[in-house]
């Protein structure tokens, strides 16, 4: 996705008033790692019935949860930390391998294919308020966007 677009909506639509506060959250996984490696990338389609925004997440399973995007910068794929991802109303916005992620850092066992991962992610509607939604990943080794 276009990750210029989506900031440009997010700002377009903060004239909106909130109704309600809830996120679809599609087809969640993680991939799953391979003996000592450390960190994991962790995807899924958020939709947000109202402007919200995805603070961050925690899990269990690594011993912190950051929000990243990869980006091609002159050639090269370049990761940062976000300090937080909008997600306009209405907007099916992807966390895919090559955008937008979750990255687990600190993966204390290694994570098998098929397993349950718990995930929660920490929101924030327009009006401050903060609110979790937990959400179970599935572990693959590779999947395709
Ligand atoms: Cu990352």
């Amino acid at each position: 996705m276009n990750f210029r677009n989506a900031w440009l909506i997010a700002t377009l639509l903060l004239a909106t008033p909130a109704l309600a506060d809830t996120v679809k959250v599609d087809d969640p996984w993680v991939r799953a790692t391979a003996p000592g490696q450390k960190v994991a990338g962790g995807f899924m389609t958020l939709t947000a019935d109202t402007d919200m925004t995805l603070m961050g997440g925690a899990s269990p399973v690594s011993q912190h949860v950051e929000l990243h995007f990869m980006k091609m910068e002159n050639g090269v794929m370049e990761m940062r930390e976000m300090q937080e991802i909008p997600l306009p109303k209405g907007q099916a916005v992807n966390l895919e391998p090559g955008g937008l992620h979750l990255m687990f850092i600190g993966i204390k066992a290694p994570i098998k294919p098929g397993d349950k991962v718990p995930l929660t992610l920490r929101l924030k509607g327009k009006d401050g308020k903060e609110s979790k939604l937990q959400v179970e990943a599935t572990a693959y080794r590779g999947k395709s966007m």
